[in-house]
């Protein structure tokens, strides 16, 4: 059955589900300071001083924090840049993403 007549085999695809989110998160270390780490929190992610001390110190005492939920490319970008900007002081701040469920 290759001829002509044969059923086209490509299935359509019926819904458009929405693009997952990611989530920034931000990595604790021993070596950056706790003040940079806030100033890096409000720059790239437009937190007020409040917002960034609190995620900040939740990474602190539990290893990780969930910065923020964003598109993907935004996510990556903005995980990207904050990282950057560690690097560029020579401290190893990380900021990672991942989908959401
Ligand atoms: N643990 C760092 C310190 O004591 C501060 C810090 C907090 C670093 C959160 C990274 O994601 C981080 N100086």
């Amino acid at each position: 059955m290759s001829d002509i007549t044969s059923k086209p085999r490509t299935k359509v695809k019926l819904k458009t589900e929405r693009p997952r989110l990611h989530k920034v998160i931000l990595i604790n270390d021993d070596y950056t300071p706790r003040e940079f780490v806030v100033a890096v929190l409000k720059a790239e992610f437009r937190m007020n001083e409040d917002q960034a001390y609190r995620v900040m110190i939740t990474a602190h005492k539990r290893g990780v924090c969930v910065v923020g939920v964003f598109a993907k490319d935004v996510a990556e970008s903005k995980a990207t840049r904050a990282t950057e900007a560690g690097r560029s002081k020579g401290y190893p701040l990380l900021f990672t993403t991942e989908p959401e469920e």
